[in-house]
């Protein structure tokens, strides 16, 4: 099958986490934790980012009516700027460089960070340490976006209040000396907000403007806002859906769910109770590259020579694991 030649083709294999490499990333649930007793800090909001986030998809509903104006070549330029934004959070931020589940090269590496700045997601350093606190510490006071409180807090609610002081109390004791190493990080940290205009509003604007003569208006409001929106929310829609609803068939005992929906939009990542249980698995599923377009990236970068060492996880040790902690639901994308 699919899954063994992949297993074969990397000659490298892992079996639950086992390895020194994948044990220096610090995304293995701590169940040392606890929650502080008594009442917990009210919540404060910051009407800064409540007031941008109520523009912003205010801004994508006009998006929305301004489709009919657009030309075909602006509406294919979306799509692939939805793609590129999109991989820049799941082959890189993601997978890349909160995982480690595989190894990329300086050009690629580039690629992904440019994808990323359009994303507009917070700077790679910052998604990368948030995203190995919701890991370590998931669905606890310290999960920055702890899908306990809800579906809206875990959607986007999390972006629009103070974080909870064990975030960020836990987060700054995590282990991010691979990614200070890396210089393409570390590079889009410094230069973010310049990166961030450039990639996420001026080239989606004017690209379509100077090279097939699209009016502005259109190109602002729909490869820029709408794009940049439908983007945002399918990524929440794995902390908010994903943790909500689907079948758990490698542990029944935590919250995140397969969810094919999700893992459709969200070009991959909808498999969320294999992702919490294998977190270092370069596929984020059981089932390679099914409803998975970031893994058959990841392929073809291997294919390319841009990137290699792809970590995946046994299937005799997915198998052990179903029998030992699954719900008993197959049905799995
Ligand atoms: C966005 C992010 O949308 C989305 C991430 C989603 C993650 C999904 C994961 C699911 C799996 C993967 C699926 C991918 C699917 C992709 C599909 C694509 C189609 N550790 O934050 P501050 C410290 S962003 C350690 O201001 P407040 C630190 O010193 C959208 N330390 O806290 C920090 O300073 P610095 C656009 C931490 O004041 C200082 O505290 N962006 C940690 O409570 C202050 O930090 C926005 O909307 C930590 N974890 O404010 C902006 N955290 O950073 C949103 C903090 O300098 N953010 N510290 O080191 C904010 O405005 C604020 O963060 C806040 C909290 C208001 C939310
Ligand atoms: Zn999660
Ligand atoms: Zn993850």
């Amino acid at each position: 099958t699919e899954t063994e030649t992949r297993n074969h083709h990397d000659g490298k294999q892992q079996n639950g986490g086992a390895t020194a490499e994948a044990s220096t990333v610090e995304d293995v649930f701590d169940d040392a934790y606890k929650e502080k007793e008594g009442p917990k800090p009210p919540r404060m909001l910051v009407w800064r980012n409540i007031i941008l986030m109520s523009l912003l998809h205010i801004g994508a509903l006009y998006g929305l009516v301004l489709i009919p104006n657009a030309s075909t070549s602006t509406l294919a330029f979306t799509a692939v700027c939805y793609m590129f934004s999109a991989l820049g959070v799941t082959a890189g931020a993601h997978r890349l460089w909160s995982h480690r589940s595989y190894k990329a090269t300086l050009p690629l590496r580039v690629f992904l960070a440019l994808g990323n700045s359009m994303a507009f997601q917070n700077d790679i350093y910052e998604w990368a340490r948030d995203h190995r606190v919701h890991h370590k510490y998931s669905e606890t006071d310290a999960d920055p976006h702890n899908a306990t409180r809800g579906f809206f807090f875990a959607h986007v609610g999390w972006l629009l209040v103070r974080k909870h002081p064990d975030v960020i109390e836990k987060g700054k004791k995590l282990e991010l000396s691979d990614l200070k190493a890396d210089k393409v990080v570390m590079f889009q940290r410094r230069h973010y907000k310049l990166s961030v205009v450039i990639l996420c509003f001026l080239v989606p604007t004017l690209v379509p403007w100077y090279f097939w003569g699209e009016s502005l208006l259109v190109a602002y409001f729909i490869p820029g806002l709408l794009r940049y929106t439908v983007m945002l929310n399918a990524t929440w829609l794995v902390n908010s859906a994903a943790h909500i609803w689907g079948n758990r068939p490698y542990d029944k005992t935590i919250n995140p769910r397969e969810n094919s929906l999700v893992a459709l939009s969200a070009i991959g990542e909808g498999f969320h109770n294999y992702h919490h249980t294998f977190p270092f698995d370069y596929a984020s599923s059981e089932f390679g590259i099914k409803l998975n377009v970031t893994t058959a990236f990841i392929d073809l970068m291997c294919a390319l020579g841009l990137a290699k060492d792809r970590k995946r996880v046994l299937k005799e040790t997915i198998a052990a694991r179903r029998l030992r902690t699954g719900d008993g639901g197959y049905k799995s994308g």
